[in-house]
């Protein structure tokens, strides 16, 4: 069997490479990915030379490029994780989440039309729901809830999930779509809440909570998520959606209290910054489907998880100092300068 697994050198991509290279031997994988900002190579190093490992650099949207990988290479799964991941990003400039998002979903879809590809997999997120109120913890995402989105980036998400399914049912192929909640752990880029607020934390600076720290995450440990990827490769039926998530609801404030506390860092770090213009309020996913018909349950805790990763951050600082050594400090300078307190 052979694999694409597209965007895999970013933090979910690439945790899904070291999840099937080291569950399923038999399994050749090839990585495409474009190595944007969020992309990096060096999170691949230990798998490089790996002999059941392939890395190809290009664009999921450049259709000669994947027409030609296609031909060549005669894929029997995809696995689309290539994305402009970034709420706030899609919010400064949505063209380049549609470029990708969409138009590079639809490349995949055509290329995989043509080359006959057994199951093509596409990543999504509880995102495409909308979000939920504060004040009804009985409700949930369930797969039947309607697609209604909020933020570009979530817009190019729906998208692209509306391709996929418009794929199955007009040309029939076998396509499946997994919904995933918010992920944590090793290799997540530092731009989003948990890695931002554990490499501030550790330089001692401030920590920018959005309004009032109220909005709900439910969080989900990557390997878990990557597991459950592979239980819908082999056990999901084609044409269906699965969502992902685990019951591990908390506040933004809950979460950065708690790495504040693991870092034995003080709360005046806290800094209350102007809110996410149309600021998702809680996100919580009903796993009912995919733990009934597919047996899959979260197997790490939030508070086994967040430990998890911030040792794996206290042990890997040249991973991520890299990053925040380089352009991204123009990022962080335009993003949150104009936020104020
Ligand atoms: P990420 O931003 O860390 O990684 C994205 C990767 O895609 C990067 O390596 C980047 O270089 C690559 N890429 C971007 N544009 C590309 C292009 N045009 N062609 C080829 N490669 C390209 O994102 P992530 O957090 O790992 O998310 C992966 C997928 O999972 C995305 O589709 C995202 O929507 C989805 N998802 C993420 C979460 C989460 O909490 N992070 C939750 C649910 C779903
Ligand atoms: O500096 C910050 N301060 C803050 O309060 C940042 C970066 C975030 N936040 C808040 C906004 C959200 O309520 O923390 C929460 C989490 O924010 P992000 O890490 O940006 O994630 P989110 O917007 O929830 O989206 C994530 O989960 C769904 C991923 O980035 C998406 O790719 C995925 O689809």
């Amino acid at each position: 069997m052979k694999y694409l697994v597209t965007g895999g050198a970013g933090f979910i991509g690439s945790n899904y490479v070291f999840y099937v290279l080291k569950h399923r031997p038999e399994i050749e994988v090839v990585c495409l990915d474009a190595l944007t900002y969020a992309g990096n190579l060096s999170t691949l190093k230990d798998v490089m030379d790996h002999p059941q490992f392939k890395f190809v650099k290009g664009d999921i949207a450049d259709r000669d490029f994947i027409d030609q990988l296609f031909s060549e290479e005669q894929f029997d799964v995809v696995v689309n994780f290539a994305a402009e991941s970034h709420v706030d990003r899609s919010i400064e400039n949505p063209g380049i989440f549609l470029q990708t998002n969409v138009l590079g979903t639809q490349t995949l879809l055509d290329a995989s039309r043509k080359y006959n590809v057994k199951r093509y997999h596409q990543v999504s997120t509880d995102e495409v729901y909308g979000d939920l109120p504060l004040d009804q913890p009985e409700l949930f995402f369930t797969e039947e809830t309607p697609i209604h989105t909020s933020s570009p980036y979530s817009a190019s998400k729906a998208g692209s999930d509306l391709l996929v399914q418009a794929y199955n049912r007009t040309f029939g192929l076998p396509v499946t779509i997994s919904r995933c909640s918010n992920n944590y752990g090793p290799y997540h880029f530092p731009e989003k809440l948990i890695p931002l607020m554990i490499s501030r934390a550790l330089a001692d600076e401030k920590l920018p909570v959005y309004g009032k720290g109220e909005n709900v995450r439910d969080w989900l440990y990557v390997e878990d998520h990557c597991k459950a990827i592979q239980m819908i490769l082999e056990h999901g039926r084609v044409g269906e959606v699965y969502n992902i998530g685990g019951h591990n609801e908390r506040t933004n404030l809950e979460v950065v209290k708690t790495i504040l506390h693991e870092l034995n860092k003080t709360e005046d770090l806290i800094t209350y910054v102007t809110d996410r213009k149309g600021h998702d309020l809680r996100y919580a996913i009903d796993p009912t489907k995919i733990t009934t018909e597919l047996g899959w349950t979260p197997e790490t805790t939030f508070d086994e998880g967040i430990k998890k990763t911030i040792k794996w951050y206290l042990e890997n600082k040249p991973w991520w100092e890299e990053i925040l050594s380089g352009e991204y400090q123009n990022y962080y300078e335009t993003m949150y300068g104009q936020r104020g307190e």
